[in-house]
């Protein structure tokens, strides 16, 4: 919603919402699946949202980015083919394309418009698009899984929106399930989960259809992030045969990439579980 030179997010049932002071508009477009505006804000650059709901600003979506894909990729012990499902700003595939080892990347974004929009309005997101490491794919995710070969990725990333319409079907156990399959023996998948604080339920749920689907392990991580409801956000992850307690703790310190969020104490403690959330998930 834009009143009086404000742009605002009601989080719903919430009583609550995030506003940015906006200079203007310069974009609104109706795609196929939902409506997507960009607008100037006054101090957090460029702001995409989806339907109403904020996807990206310039200023804190390397918070998200970051966290949605060095805990995995870091964890895994050769992360050499990956999948991101959704992600169409582009800005979780920079980060995945940083690390060498990854020789294949898999994008499927149901909406092309999010990613050509991105690409017009956040090029440095989309800086790394012409890697030809990318594959850039324009079609629903849940059965590109489906249809992927058992066994054919090493991590998948899911950078979905909330759990509504399309996306809905990214959180549940028949989704996880086909992951699992399509996931090699060491394999990791990663979703992105919401608030801690509004959301702690979708995330037992998440707990829940993980191990149902038979991943060994699961944690959720958590980070700070200002402009999503709460401004406390989480992403979920489960692995198919060993512990996500562990890292590879001397390749992330040593890392030959730059980083603003991430590194090796952040990764520990982003582990690190609230009491309530601990209770919440036991
Ligand atoms: N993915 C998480 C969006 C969820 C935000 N929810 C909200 N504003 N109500 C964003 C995509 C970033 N690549």
């Amino acid at each position: 919603m834009q009143k009086d030179g404000w742009y605002t997010e009601e989080w719903a049932g919430q009583g609550s919402a995030i506003s940015l002071r906006v200079k203007e508009k310069v974009h609104d477009e109706q795609s196929v699946y939902q409506r997507i505006e960009i607008f100037e804000t006054e101090t957090f650059g460029t702001l995409m949202t989806l339907d109403g709901l904020v996807m990206v600003t310039d200023r804190d979506n390397f918070v998200y980015h970051e966290m949605m894909s060095h805990p995995a990729l870091f964890t895994h012990h050769h992360p050499r083919k990956v999948l991101i499902i959704g992600g169409g700003d582009c800005g979780t595939l920079r980060e995945v394309l940083k690390h060498d080892e990854v020789e294949h990347v898999d994008q499927v974004e149901l909406d092309e418009r999010v990613t050509r929009v991105s690409e017009r309005f956040f090029p440095e997101l989309c800086a790394a698009n012409d890697d030809p490491r990318a594959h850039l794919h324009f079609q629903d995710g849940i059965q590109w899984v489906k249809d992927a070969k058992a066994g054919s990725y090493d991590v998948i990333i899911v950078d979905s929106t909330d759990p509504v319409g399309p996306a809905a079907g990214l959180f549940g156990q028949a989704f996880y399930a086909d992951c699992y399959r399509a996931l090699n023996r060491d394999g990791i998948v990663v979703g992105q989960s919401e608030s801690p604080l509004f959301h702690s339920d979708l995330i037992k749920s998440m707990h829940e259809a993980l191990r149902q689907a038979n991943f060994l392990d699961v944690a959720t991580l958590h980070f700070p992030q200002c402009t999503y409801p709460s401004g406390w956000w989480s992403a979920t992850l489960a692995r198919k045969d060993a512990t996500l307690a562990t890292f590879r703790e001397e390749a992330c310190c040593e890392r030959p990439f730059a980083t603003r969020y991430y590194n090796d104490g952040i990764h520990r403690a982003a582990f690190a579980s609230p009491e309530f959330l601990f209770k919440a998930l036991l």
